[in-house]
């Protein structure tokens, strides 16, 4: 029997209770409970969270977990299963550039949480275990920040909302490990619920969940890791939200979320510079498309809706990859073979320049479009990609 191109889910028990395990090894005793926060798939409406735009994401099956012990001394005890940098550092006075590579998306958490800065005590041994792939546009540091949020939460009994804790982990993202992402991947790692996605509205970052049971209408979202590497990655994210400021700005709106698609042409003619224009023409194509998404899953059999799901997912693909241009061609290659391969529907997802890509397909689909878009890589000379199927799961908790 040939093995299945699709990983079997992570289980979620095994990993915790490992990595408690792993905790009294690495520091001698044991640790106070365990806590994990998951990756995401964005569903529809990428790089729109920037511009206040709307955003569908749900939260997969893998995770990041940490195992973590409060301490009485101002020091905070980094180590990671995946790495053999010991971090150690005092937070009495914790500033942005005083943790560098993984260890600043948990102490930036700490450094964020102004109820931990305004009390200021005490410190905490911590274990990471990281399950979402690296690099994979699946939100890693997204799941390490929102892990370490949960962990400082019941550990210092700090009295946060859930909010508070997205926000915190955007500001130790943002301002202190320094990369000037958006807030989709947080808010999906803390507030996505089972079974549902996430409507997020990132003006305000008030969400809700929505009906996402594929199962129930024989349909599988498939996870396609290109493993294409990712360059530029930073320069181009940022190159790409200049130039959506740029657009908010030559058109007079605080953020390309306040353009009626009805005044699009008009709009769009008030733009010179014609790169910006099509970046400002994704945008606002995008959050239309995430509104239409929304409403017809809310509203619509999935049976009968599947064909216009699927193709508001290419249209979407097709926009980022003509006007946004942030995608590169192990993507094209893993949309256009999903798509022939009979998928409903098939893009990018995350931000794009290598990474992954969803598809729509039916569940008994799934591995033949897995085969096809493996032997589109191999005749593309691509490498190896690694699937899985994205089950709707729970946002950030403690596990033990
Ligand atoms: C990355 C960013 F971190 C998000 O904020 C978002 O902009 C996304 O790219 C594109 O939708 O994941």
């Amino acid at each position: 029997v040939p093995s299945s191109p699709l990983s079997a889910a992570p289980d979620r028990e095994a990993a915790a209770d490992a990595i408690a395990a792993h905790f009294t090894e690495v520091f001698g005793y044991e640790s106070d409970g365990v806590w994990s926060a998951p990756g995401r798939v964005n569903i529809i409406g990428e790089h729109v969270d920037y511009q206040d735009g709307l955003c569908l994401p749900m939260a997969i099956s893998h995770r990041c977990f940490i195992a973590a012990a409060r301490t009485p001394t101002n020091l905070l005890r980094l180590r990671s299963v995946q790495s053999d940098v010991a971090i150690d550092v005092d937070v009495s006075d914790l500033e942005p550039g005083d943790v560098d590579g993984w260890g600043a998306y948990v102490a930036g958490v700490l450094w964020a949480l102004e109820r931990f800065r305004g009390a200021g005590q005490g410190g905490a041994d911590i274990l990471v275990d990281g399950h979402v792939p690296r690099g994979a546009g699946l939100s890693s540091s997204a799941a390490l920040e929102c892990a370490a949020a949960e962990a400082f939460e019941s550990l210092l009994s700090l009295g946060t909302a859930p909010l508070d804790r997205v926000r915190a982990a955007i500001r130790a993202e943002t301002e202190f490990a320094g990369a000037s992402t958006g807030g989709l991947d947080q808010s999906a790692s803390v507030l996505c619920t089972a079974g549902h996605a996430l409507e997020l509205d990132c003006r305000d970052f008030s969400t809700a969940p929505v009906p996402w049971d594929l199962a129930s209408g024989g349909l599988a979202l498939l996870i396609c890791d290109t493993k294409a590497e990712h360059s530029h990655v930073d320069g181009e994210y940022a190159a790409r939200r200049r130039d959506s400021e740029a657009a908010a700005a030559a058109v007079g709106v605080p953020a390309l979320r306040d353009v009626e698609l009805a005044d699009l042409d008009a709009v769009l003619a008030r733009i010179e510079d014609g790169t910006v224009r099509r970046r400002a023409r994704h945008i606002v194509t995008e959050i239309q498309r995430v509104r239409e998404t929304v409403e017809l899953l809310r509203t619509t059999d999935l049976r009968a809706g599947v064909e216009r799901l699927g193709a508001l997912l290419n249209a979407s693909h097709d926009s980022l990859r003509d006007d946004y241009e942030v995608t590169v061609p192990a993507l094209d290659v893993a949309v256009d073979a999903a798509r022939a391969a009979g998928a409903h529907g098939a893009r990018m997802t995350g931000g794009g320049f290598g990474g992954s890509v969803i598809a729509l397909v039916e569940a008994d689909a799934a591995e033949s479009v897995a085969a096809a878009i493996t032997a589109a890589f191999a005749r593309e000379g691509l490498g190896t990609p690694a699937f899985f199927l994205a089950l709707p799961e729970d946002g950030a908790g403690q596990d033990r």
